[in-house]
């Protein structure tokens, strides 16, 4: 089932094996290069159906790190273009995933120390979140609180980020709703402290993220996928409860959401009752929102057995499965993945100058 094909809107996928966005931190002024275009494009050769590029700034200030990538310029919007006719090139459909880091922008590449930059480094900036309380521990910056133009101006970079991926060839839109970044810290009461219209209630904690999904979704062409990944867990006391995730996204759906992965909320430093080493983790999680919401359903985090990956999506339990360390740590994920689960000729997944050669083996 893992090399079944999947229909979304008019986009069709080759099979339901997705390349997960992943930071690369290798961007200068946001600007996409060869690593980006090596990096992604190897995984479009290794046979992926989907392939995701890391979370994209919507605005400089909505960097996770001064090594982001961004398309909050034409010239960016420029740069991404061959990558996306690459990766279309190869078969595979491109996607990207669109952000803004809130309260966790400005910090240092995580092989640098991946904490809030120092106030009086030339590479930092002030982040700005809902609220001024800060997300503690390594990202100890207190942020500045969003004015209701902020929140307009936001959204506002949100549409023309949108425009610009449809003119740099992109046909899957991932909105960066988890991670603790801006959108996720709307909605999760550890993070947002408003007293005003979006802080408080259920109604208004989801008024960021249903008003920035509506302004995106006006742009985006209705032929392609218009997707969430959404935080729905922390792990944490005092989170929102998964009932309330699972209303956002019938409210998301009724807007025209096509799919949701389903991620971890990370807003608080303490990953303590993560159950990192258990295999694809988020399933059962993500098996109860499909079912709930009816909507089609991704998941990351922990998935590397091809058995296991197969039989989630022959269950029902989800419809992609997004990999991210394990197809970073083998581009050809795909094709051994089709080896072990003993599909015949698996070599005729990967493009002609290598199944010439690895034909039979
Ligand atoms: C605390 C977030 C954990 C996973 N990460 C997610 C990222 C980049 C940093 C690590 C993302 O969503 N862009």
């Amino acid at each position: 089932m893992l090399y079944a094909p999947f229909k979304l809107k008019d986009i069709q996928l080759e099979n339901r094996i997705a390349v997960s966005p992943m930071c690369q931190y290798s961007a200068k002024e946001g600007m996409p290069d060869t690593w980006h275009l090596v990096h992604l494009g190897a995984r479009a050769i290794g046979g992926a159906g989907l392939v995701v590029a890391e979370a994209t700034a919507v605005s400089p200030e909505g960097r996770i790190t001064p090594g982001c990538t961004g398309l909050w310029s034409d010239e960016q919007a420029a740069a991404w273009q061959p990558i996306a006719r690459f990766i279309e090139s190869q078969g595979s459909v491109p996607g990207i995933q669109l952000a803004h880091a809130g309260r966790k922008a400005s910090a240092s590449r995580p092989w640098q120390g991946d904490a809030h930059l120092p106030a009086d480094d030339p590479d930092a900036w002030q982040p700005i979140a809902p609220s001024a309380n800060a997300f503690g521990g390594k990202l100890p910056r207190a942020p500045q609180p969003m004015t209701l133009a902020d929140i307009r101006r936001v959204r506002d970079d949100f549409v023309s980020a949108t425009e610009r991926a449809v003119r740099a060839g992109f046909q899957w839109l991932v909105l960066h709703f988890a991670h603790g970044y801006l959108a996720q810290s709307f909605f999760s009461p550890l993070a947002n402290q408003r007293q005003d219209e979006y802080g408080g209630s259920f109604e208004n904690r989801a008024r960021f993220l249903l008003e920035t999904f509506d302004a995106v979704r006006a742009v985006w062409p209705e032929r392609y996928p218009l997707t969430v990944r959404l935080g729905v867990i922390d792990y944490v006391d005092g989170e929102q409860p998964l009932e309330e995730s699972i209303e956002l996204l019938r409210l998301l759906k009724a807007r025209g959401l096509d799919l949701v992965d389903v991620s971890m909320g990370f807003n608080t430093p303490d990953v303590s009752r993560v159950p990192w080493s258990q295999e694809a983790f988020l399933a059962p999680v993500a098996a109860r929102i499909r079912t709930s919401t009816g909507l089609p359903t991704a998941t990351s985090w922990n998935i590397r057995d091809p058995k296991h990956a197969d039989q989630l999506i022959a269950n029902e339990q989800l419809d992609l499965v997004m990999l991210a360390k394990s197809i970073l740590a083998d581009p050809h994920w795909v094709y051994h993945a089709a080896k072990t689960l003993g599909r015949t000729a698996p070599e005729t997944l990967l493009p002609d100058p290598y199944a010439f050669w690895l034909k039979g083996l």
